[in-house]
């Protein structure tokens, strides 16, 4: 690994953090090596995962909020994960537009979307993290959408888990469904402009309330009007109340440990998957499957079969 490139990105150059990232986006050995040239230097960064259905303003909030943590000092990167289709006009446009809105301030931002990686978006996601880590970013902001329901999970590795809500979204009993409860660290109704933001507010808090949880941390529900920048100081204080509540309880290195237990089971998963399907060719692997349904064989024997090969 050519040792200029990494002090590139370890100096936190745009334009090496971004070849970075594109590599990490690509996968393969040349990802692999990178990540492992880079990983003693990560660990350091606040990993703030944000997440909401969608349109409540995650994208407008997410910008906001950087532009608070940077008046703040703080180093800001943002990773937007949109697992649509990069071919959506409207994603491009709305890129465009935020990268417009963040122009000059030093702000970092990266759009993911392709699943170029044999490990999909969520390890390329993951790394890319390290990446920013070790680009000696102070905080990464991650954007994804849903909660539990998009096949990214990032939030709930995150240090800090913002989950978002706004008036006339909520259907509430949906959002306890989801566990979105579980996963929130902090509560924000964005839209707080509009009508209904706080029977939103009180029906959020009131689910708390029955829903007592076991962590001495009680979510704050905070209201934010996004597109005017309002609520952020408050945001920016009750994540910062946040991470010192994680580090008196050394919750951290256990949000760490969590983190890294799912990710190298995943990662052995596709790595073992990867070996065991190597030779086997398309024509075999059809072969097995009109085996199975035309109950000639079943699954198990199958499985033991390409397990023993
Ligand atoms: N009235 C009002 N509109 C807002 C506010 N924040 C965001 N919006 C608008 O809500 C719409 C959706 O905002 P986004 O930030 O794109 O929402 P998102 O959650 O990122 O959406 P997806 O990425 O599509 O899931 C946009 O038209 C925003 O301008 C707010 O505080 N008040
Ligand atoms: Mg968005």
């Amino acid at each position: 690994m050519n040792s200029k490139f990494i002090s590139q990105i370890q100096n936190g150059e745009p334009l090496a953090v971004a070849r970075a990232l594109t590599r990490v986006e690509r996968g393969g050995d040349d990802a692999r090596n990178l990540i492992r040239a880079l990983f003693p230097y990560t660990g350091r960064a606040d990993i703030i995962g944000i997440t909401g259905a969608p349109g409540t303003g995650k994208s407008t909030l997410v910008n906001a909020l950087a532009k608070e943590l940077c008046a703040r000092e703080k180093r800001v990167a943002i990773i937007a994960v949109d697992p649509s289709s990069p071919f959506t006009g409207g994603a491009i446009l709305g890129d465009r537009f935020r990268m417009q809105d963040l122009a000059g301030t030093g702000i970092f931002i990266r759009s993911m979307a392709s699943r170029g990686q044999l490990g999909g978006l969520a390890a390329a996601v993951s790394d890319a993290i390290l990446v920013l880590d070790a680009a000696g970013f102070d905080v990464i902001l991650v954007e994804t959408v849903g909660a539990g329901q998009g096949e990214v999970d990032i939030a709930k590795h995150a240090h800090t888990t913002i989950v978002l809500e706004a008036p006339g979204f909520g259907d509430d009993i949906q959002a306890i469904k989801a566990g979105i409860l579980e996963i929130a660290d902090i509560l924000v109704v964005n839209k707080a402009d509009r009508d209904g933001a706080n029977a939103t507010v009180a029906a959020l808090q009131m689910n708390l309330s029955l829903n007592p949880d076991k962590r001495a941390w009680r979510p704050p529900v905070l209201k934010t009007i996004a597109l005017q920048g309002k609520g952020m100081s408050e945001l920016a204080d009750a994540i910062a109340k946040h991470k010192t509540y994680t580090n008196e309880n050394h919750l951290r290195v256990k949000k760490e440990a969590a983190r890294f237990d799912d990710e190298l089971r995943e990662l052995l998963k596709r790595e073992l998957l990867g070996k065991k399907l190597q030779n086997v060719s398309d024509a075999r692997w059809q072969n097995w499957i009109d085996e199975i349904i035309t109950r000639k064989r079943d699954l198990y024997a199958i499985a033991e079969e390409i397990l023993n090969a």
